[in-house]
Parts: structure tokens; sequence; C-alpha cells
């Protein structure tokens, strides 16, 4: 299979200026009439061949300026149309016939619950037309939808309607005009018997908004939380980035078969339902706040994506990396800044670390693939917004705003690169960036290595670092990066942070102030601090400054001291988290080697005094009473052993549990609460600590807890209490307080499809080694589809994520895996290549496990694969 190549790029031979499409809905023969104005690109030579983008389609007439083409004018294959010669400017007339109802990839226009939708991007459009399909060809669209007036009442697209009317056999027509010039990927229409719940939005300049959100009828009152997002976030962009909505509405649509979350189409988003639906009674906390996220995101890409989009996909990161630290930011101005930081920077440690040391590592501008939609990564997203939270750091946020503002004004309407957006930020700061473009070139995780001295005889502290990247596929050699490293020098006497005077070359020094930002550019670098007058704890890399590992030689005490008196709440938690890792790994080693475990003291105590004075954000106490998850541990092992690692994390659990049984329990009394539901941080914090608790108190599982548990489950209101509940349940080793439960909420909410994957994530999750014959049955349940992602995702994602399980030495759920990929290659390739990803870190385990990870991952490449599975298989084995 070929790849396609960065250094391969050229502009387009000829671009569209403006597209008209007439569709006329049918399940399995739908018409889709385009007629696209062209004309040559001026950069690319006279009389070239019109070569267009077109996957699965029936050609059924083509014509040029009004005359239909002879067959010998134009040659249609299974990927392309060619049409030798065509004049300098002129209109091209298609029409083709597609079958929406036989697309299980769910890209193009494919049908859901009876629904007619789209997903273009990243490469989609071209399974409904033929077409340039490429983001740097960019048009105003107008587009017609043609359908039953009874069963397809409702009938959307981009932009604002203009023309509506009958037409005979009981079918209807809307016209829609999309002002705004866009590429291909963005085009978005939805047919179906949907209802919407409307509101208002005036922006900054006085221009009303209208906003609406379409779902099917039995989901009205689940849009409520959704609408007070979108106000949220669009307030939020005129206020932080001065941007403002540019069309007269808005619209968000909700379909329950969707590969990812969200999709920013101009003036259309389509939401997987699971993105956009909430209720107390049906959604935990933590959905409520993803909605709110990709609420927020997918509003934000109107500027950062839409208006200024990608010259092509390997700088997909310049739209997904801005956008994501766009609404990481206002997600934790809404919130608890400190929570969702912890939050997003747990995650990324685990599941991008991991991503960036295994086989499928790339840089976060990737310079080849084989299939775009592979791509749509953790790197590409999550590293790519660290990478932009370093600029902000490196520029500060007025000159970071700045340069924003004069890249969305020099680029309006354009398809550019990474690059022009960093030399926005470097004209605007006057700053140097070369070096700090790395960071899209190279992959890997880069470690830094840091010492500190202090001399007590000069006041002088000296810190040492050195920075190296490990060589990843196709990268042997790296270069030193910029690195922004916030920190300051925490006193051990006064427990306060010090005054930084740092030293330069030239003899003199710079005051810094108590927090501040080092620039690490050599392998290896010095940085002295004068005037130091006490020794020092170095509190490094505060709010996770950079996507980096940073190894220091802490003592015990010394994170003991940072866990209580780093002004620094993100770095308070990372202490206690360093704090837990030292016990976790000489439980680890015990575990291995058949000695009895011993718990620490320490953190027994470090827990105590957390309790002890619980402060005023019990959401942050709720991260820091929270274990290091098993993935996150695993990622600093060498090699990893799933049952050592397991073991050790409830040898801790339970210590903790016993030792401060009381004091669990009165954080659990103290943060009942009684008030109505909302999503308030303040709610959200009191329930994320009192599960804390409970799950402490249910490891030890005596009476009172399995009280506490099963009242809780029964006699909530919300579903982040009956789910905690629930799960607690579930996961205790006796069968008669979990099957009861799991039965009476499978019944329960049988109806309701998002509530039905909560159930089954519970169920494999479990520890209980009968898990993979629980999965292989669930999978036969009435509610259970391969076809659907959100039931995929929900059963055998969540399965492959259940590590003593997954990995158990039969091999069972291994070759579980493989079999769903197998299947799901032929059904949803997207989502095949994104479920195989725990079987492509093969190398991370044990001998045994090797051979047989490896042997599943054979199995598949026997099959006949689609590119997508193609690629990760290939890359896994390389
Ligand atoms: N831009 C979309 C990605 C869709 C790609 C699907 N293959 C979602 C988002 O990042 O907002
Ligand atoms: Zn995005």
């Amino acid at each position: 299979m070929q790849a396609t190549y960065l250094k391969d790029y050229l502009p387009p031979a000829y671009r569209v200026t403006h597209t008209e499409l007439t569709f006329d809905l049918d399940p399995t023969a739908t018409r889709v009439k385009a007629r696209l104005h062209l004309e040559r690109h001026p950069e690319r030579e006279a009389g070239l061949p019109l070569v267009l983008d077109g996957e699965g389609l029936t050609l059924k007439q083509v014509a040029i300026d009004g005359q239909p083409l002879e067959a010998d004018e134009f040659e249609a294959d299974a990927h392309s149309l060619t049409i030798a010669r065509v004049p300098e400017r002129f209109r091209l007339d298609t029409e083709v016939e597609i079958a929406p109802d036989t697309n299980t990839a769910l890209e193009g226009l494919y049908r859901s619950n009876g629904m007619y939708c789209t997903q273009c991007e990243p490469e989609g459009f071209r399974r409904i037309t033929f077409y340039p399909d490429r983001p740097d060809v960019m048009a105003t669209f107008s587009t017609t939808v043609i359908g039953d007036r009874e069963s397809l009442p409702v009938l959307l697209s981009n932009g604002n309607p203009v023309e509506q009317g009958e037409l005979p056999d009981q079918r209807h027509f809307v016209t829609w005009e999309d002002p705004h010039p866009k590429p291909s990927y963005l085009f978005a229409l939805v047919a179906g018997s949907l209802e919407k719940v409307e509101d208002h939005f005036t922006t900054q300049s006085g221009r009303e908004v209208l906003l609406q959100i379409w779902v099917e009828p039995e989901n009205l009152d689940k849009t409520d939380h959704a609408m007070a997002s979108l106000k949220r976030a669009m307030r939020w962009d005129e206020e932080t980035y001065g941007r403002e909505y540019d069309l007269d509405r808005f619209m968000i649509v909700a379909v329950n078969d969707f590969n990812m979350g969200a999709m920013e189409n101009k003036g259309l988003n389509i939401f997987n339902s699971a993105a956009v639906l909430t209720h107390p009674q049906t959604a935990t906390d933590a959905a409520f706040q993803r909605v709110e996220g990709i609420v927020a995101h997918e509003y934000f890409h109107n500027w950062s994506g839409n208006r200024v989009t990608c010259r092509d996909w390997f700088q997909l990161s310049l739209k997904e990396g801005f956008t994501v630290f766009r609404d990481q930011t206002f997600s934790a101005d809404v919130n608890s800044a400190p929570v969702k930081r912890i939050e997003d920077v747990s995650f990324f440690r685990t599941a991008q670390f991991a991503e960036d040391a295994g086989p499928t590592a790339h840089p976060v501008r990737p310079d080849h693939y084989i299939e775009i939609s592979n791509f749509y990564t953790l790197t590409i997203y999550e590293k790519g917004a660290e990478v932009v939270r370093m600029l902000r750091h490196l520029l500060g946020w007025e000159d970071f705003r700045r340069g924003s503002d004069l890249y969305f004004a020099r680029f309006d309407g354009q398809a550019v690169r990474i690059e022009d957006f960093v030399a926005c930020m470097a004209e605007v700061s006057g700053l140097d960036l070369d070096q700090f473009m790395r960071w899209y070139a190279q992959a890997g995780t880069p470690e830094i290595d840091a010492h500190g001295e202090y001399d007590y005889a000069t006041g002088e502290y000296h810190l040492r670092l050195s920075q190296r990247t490990p060589a990843t596929p196709g990268q042997s050699e790296k270069l030193p990066l910029h690195v922004p490293i916030r920190l300051g020098l925490v006193g051990t006497k006064s427990g306060h942070d010090l005054t930084l005077k740092l030293a330069d070359a030239a003899g003199g020094s710079e005051t810094l102030g108590k927090d501040a930002v080092i620039h690490l550019r050599e392998a290896e670098q010095t940085f002295v601090f004068q005037d130091v007058e006490e020794a020092p704890v170095p509190s490094l890399l505060r709010g996770f400054s950079a996507p980096v590992k940073l190894r220091y030689p802490y003592s015990r005490e010394e994170l003991a001291f940072l866990l209580t008196h780093d002004s620094d709440g993100f770095n308070r938690w990372d202490a206690g988290q360093r704090l837990t890792m030292l016990a976790l790994d000489d439980l680890i080693a015990a575990h291995r080697n058949g000695v009895e475990k011993v718990m620490d003291v320490r953190l027994v105590e470090a827990y105590r005094s957390l309790l002890d004075e619980p402060g005023d954000d019990q959401a942050v106490l709720a991260e820091m009473l929270t274990l290091p998850s098993e993935a996150y541990i695993a990622e600093q092992q060498p090699v990893v052993d799933v049952d050592a690692i397991h073991a050790a994390r409830e040898f801790v659990r339970q210590s903790l549990a016993w030792q401060l049984r009381d004091a669990f329990l009165a954080v659990y009394r103290d943060n009942q609460n009684d008030e109505p539901y909302a999503p308030t941080p303040e709610q959200i914090g009191r329930r994320k600590l009192k599960n804390v608790a409970l799950a402490y108190l249910m490891s030890i599982a005596d009476d009172e807890a399995i009280g506490l548990t099963q009242a809780q489950f029964k006699n909530s209101g919300n579903m982040t209490d009956v789910r905690a509940a629930l799960t607690l349940l579930a996961h205790s080793d006796r069968s008669d307080l979990a099957e009861p439960a799991l039965k009476a909420f499978g019944e329960q909410w049988a109806h309701d499809p998002l509530v039905m994957d909560q159930w089954f994530t519970i169920q494999v999750t479990r520890p209980q080694p009968d898990v993979i014959e629980r999965v292989r049955f669930l999978m036969e349940h009435p509610a259970f589809s391969l076809k659907n992602p959100n039931k995929v995702r929900a059963l055998i994602g969540a399965f492959a994520q259940n590590r003593v399980n997954f990995h158990r030495l039969d091999g069972q759920g291994y070759k579980l895996l493989a079999d769903v990929v197998i299947e799901l290659n032929r059904l949803n390739p997207e989502i095949a290549a994104r479920i195989i990803t725990p079987l492509t870190r093969w190398q991370r385990f044990d001998e045994e496990r090797q051979v047989l990870m490896k042997a599943e991952l054979e199995r598949i490449r026997g099959e006949k694969l689609s590119p997508n599975v193609y690629e990760m298989v290939e890359r896994a084995l390389a």
C-alpha cells in the first residue's frame, strides 16, 4: 500500500471557487449532482489533467460547460475520475449514485437510526461525489437536499437556509448556502425526523445568532447542559481570544452511530450522542464535563480550523493541537483549574507517553502516512496542545494572544502550515523559535535529568539539567529541544517560595520573581540561582510546563515536604504521585521476589495528613487521594508485570483503608449532599471525594461499607453516585452483591443506549478472572452491536484496558480482541484500527505474552486488510 509524503506536496492543479450540490435522498440509491466551478491554480502549469477523488461512486453523467463527455474523454476507476483535457476555467457537472444504507464505515453519507448524516473529515467527501478532496481547496457551497416529507421532515446543511418548497411524490426540499469558503471536509448534511431545542446568543458586536440542538424526540430533555456549555464557550472565545461567531445560526445534531466524539462542520456540528446528551439521572459528572469540553472544542474550531484551516493533513495538529489547548484552558477557567490540569496530565502521561514510546510513535507533524485516519492520535491532539501550551509559557499570555490575533488576521480564509502559526508567535515576541520547531518534527518523550546543589557558603543553588530523547521508529538521532521549565525553589525552613535570581553568562543576574520559566536549550545546561537564603527543595516543571519525563532524585522526606508546602497545586499532587510510586516500586519488587509486602508508613502518614486537613477544594483532595492507575504504573516499569502491579496497588489501597478507615468514613459522611443535582465544580468535587472515600472503604468490604454502598446505589438520584456504587458492588468479590445490582440496573436502563454503554463497561472492567467469557456473552446481548462505535468502545475497548484480564496468560484476551479487529476491519476500518492499539504494545511485556500478542497480530496480518488496519499491523510488527 502506498504512503503519502509531506515532501511531495504540490498545490492542486485546479481549484474550486464555488460548489453546488443536489442530494436526492434514498437509502440504497441516493443521487448526488455536483456542479463545480473550477479554474487552474495560478501556481501550476497549464494543460494538466483534472484528477478528482471519488471512492465507491457509481458515475451516471459527466459534462463540462454543459457538454456531456464521451466515454473516451474521461476515465473513472475505483478511486478517481480523470479528464485529460479541460479549459483554464470551466464548469463541471457530475451525477453519481451512492448507497447510504450499506455504509458501515460511517464515513461519507450514511444512515444512523433511520437518519441521514455525514462525516467527511478527513477524506469522506470523496465517498459522496467526485471532488478535489483536500483541505487546501476552499469553495463556497450551495446545497439542495431533497427527501420524503413524511419520514425526513428536517433537511439540514451548512450555512443559512435560503429556499424551501414542495415537490411531487410527497417530497420536499431545502436549499442551504454557506458564504464562507471551506474545504470539503467541513461539508455536512443531516436529514431525519428530528426535534430541536432553540436558544439565542448576542455576539459582542451585537449580532443575534440562532442556536439549535437537534435530537431524536426522546432526548429533548437531555440538551440543557450542551446548550449552556455552547453559550459559555461563545462568550469565552470572545473574551479570551477576541473571536466572534460569523453565521446567523449554529446547529448541533446528535447521532448514535459516530466514529469520533464530534465534528466541527461549518455551522452544523455533528455530535456523537455520547458527547452531547446529558441528564443527571443518566450521565455522570465526568460525562457532563466531557460534553462541556467537546461542545467548546468543536465551537472553537470555527476559528482554529474552519476560518483558518490546514494546507494538508500533515498539518492536522495546527488545528487540533491549538483547539485542544483552547478547550483545556476554557474548561480550566469555568471549573477547578488545578483539577483540570491534573486530569489532563495524568491521562497524557499514561496514554500519550505510551504511544510515543511504542511502534506507532510519530511526530506532532508526521512526514508520511498510509491512512491519514490513523493519525487522529494523542500525539497530534494532546501533545500538539502541550506544544502550544509551551509557546504560551515562552511568550507569556499577552504576547501569545497578540500572536494568535496576528495568525487569525493574516491567514483568515486560507489553508496554512504549522510554521505559519509559529512564525506569528516569533514575530510578535521577537523570540527565536527555530529550535522550538523541533517539537513538531521529533517523536518520542524527552527525558530530563535534574540535579540540584545548594552551597551554604555562597548562597548559590546550582541546577544541572540534561535532556535526551530516545530513538523512535525511523528517527534514531535526536537534537536538543527548547524546553520551558517552570519552577520554584521552596525554602526548607520557611516552606515558602524563595526569590529566583538567575545568574547570566555575562556575570550579571536577573531577578525572575518566585515562580518563573527558565529556557533549557542545550543537551546539558546548568542554571545558577544567587542569594538563595536557605536550602531549598526544587519544585520543577510546575503545571507540567513541558511534555517530558523529569527525573530528580527526591528523597521521600523531600516529597512529603513538597506535598504539603509546594505553592503549585499541580506539583503538590505530583509530589504525592511520586511518593506513592516509590512505595509501589518496593511492593512490586517484593511481589516478584515472593517476599512479604510491607506498607510504607511515610505514605500512610502523608495520606493521614491530607485527610486531617481537607482544605477547601474537594476535587483536588480527591485527586490527591487517588492512586496512580495500573496503566500509569505500567508506564514506569521497564518490563510490565501486570499481576505484580495489580497486587501492589491493591495492597496499598487496602492498607490505607485499614489504617485510615475512620478518616475515610468521616470524609464520606461529611461530603453527602442533599441539594438538587447541578454540575457545578463545588458539587462535582464533593461527589468525587465522597466516592473516592467509599472506594477505599469497599476495598475492605466490611458490613458498614457494603451497607453504605448499597444504600447509595438504591437511593441516589444521580448517575455519578449510582454508577460509583454499582462499580464497587460489581467489582467486589461477592457475586451476591454484584449480580443483583447489575441485573437491576440493566433492566432499569434497557431503553437508554448511553446508560447501557456504562453497564457494559462496568462489567468488563471487573478484576475477577471470568471476564473474557463475560465479554463474549455480552457481545450477544440485544443492546450490543459491532456496528455501533460506542458499543465497541464500551465493551471491547474497555475490556482491553482491564489489564489483568486482557493479558491473561492463556492468550484468550488477545484472541478476543483480534477476532473483533478482523470483523471490524470489514465493517468499520477506522474503529478497527483504533481498538487494535493495545496489541501493538507487545514489546512492553514479558517474553511469554510477547509471543502470544505477536501471534494474534500475525493472524490479523493474514487477512485481506483495509489500509487502516494494514498500517497499524505493519508498524507493530516492523
Ligand atoms: N475534527 C474531528 C475529527 C474527525 C476525524 C474522523 N476521522 C473532531 C475534532 O477533533 O474536533
Ligand atoms: Zn478537533
